[in-house]
């Protein structure tokens, strides 16, 4: 548990989710873990904030899609947008522009997860083609409605982090998803406190300005949360699996 300056809105309780990449079981234990603590420790009123990232990397990307669509029917759940996730909608438009790349940073297991087969005899127009072809259209949808930034209290969430001298309600959605050195080694407070993804790191990574939540889930089966209520920030995380 750590003490600090900024706040969530009194009485509110905000539950943070770092980059989920297609690891459904470790998104299902962690929800699991969710629910206990509300269980222990209720409060009157909460939001689970997921900070983008759903598809590619891990096994289960389609799986992960389905299961938070199903969640945002009967929780306060707010899903932001990854750099990913606008891959994902990008790849079946303009698959000749993604390029090959798309492939290599876990385009594969996203296409795999539909039952589209990746071979090198296969241009990426038509692995295109036929992943649209198994893309439902509520999964369209849901990643058409991705939220690019959510605010609590003190506390600004967003999948990448923000430029930093630009106020935060004029930066680029390209910052908002893609930035990370620039972010990542600014060393004086933002307008409010950052609560991210994107950049993976081994450990929870709590900054006066900044908390990072991705911990390379679909490496390490560690898929983090950060529990914000009040002046206080706890962690909540799945246990490290061996892959
Ligand atoms: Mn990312």
């Amino acid at each position: 548990m750590i003490v600090c300056d900024s706040k969530t809105t009194d009485g509110r309780r905000v539950y943070a989710i770092g980059d989920i990449h297609g690891c459904l079981n470790e998104f299902k234990s962690l929800l699991n873990l969710i629910e206990q603590d509300l269980n222990t420790h209720p409060v009157p009123e909460y939001k689970i904030v997921t900070l983008g990232d759903y598809v590619d990397r891990g096994p289960d990307s389609r799986g992960v899609l389905d299961h938070l669509i199903l969640l945002q029917k009967t929780l306060p759940l707010i899903c932001l947008r990854g750099n990913h996730d606008q891959r994902m909608l990008e790849f079946m438009d303009i698959p000749d522009e993604v390029g090959a790349s798309f492939l290599t940073y876990g385009g594969r297991e996203l296409l795999q997860s539909y039952g589209v087969e990746v071979t090198s005899a296969k241009s990426l127009k038509m692995m295109s083609q036929q992943l649209k072809a198994q893309v439902s259209s509520s999964h369209i949808k849901f990643l058409d409605s991705l939220e690019l930034t959510h605010q609590e209290g003190d506390y600004f969430f967003v999948h990448a982090g923000v430029k930093p001298g630009i106020a935060l309600d004029k930066q680029t959605p390209d910052d908002l998803l893609w930035i990370r050195e620039e972010f990542l080694t600014h060393q004086s407070p933002f307008e409010k406190v950052i609560v991210h993804g994107h950049t993976p790191r081994d450990e929870v990574d709590i900054q006066p300005n900044r908390i990072n939540l991705d911990t390379y889930c679909f490496d390490t089966g560690v898929l983090s949360c950060a529990v914000l209520e009040g002046n206080v920030v706890r962690l909540i995380q799945t246990d490290p699996v061996n892959r």
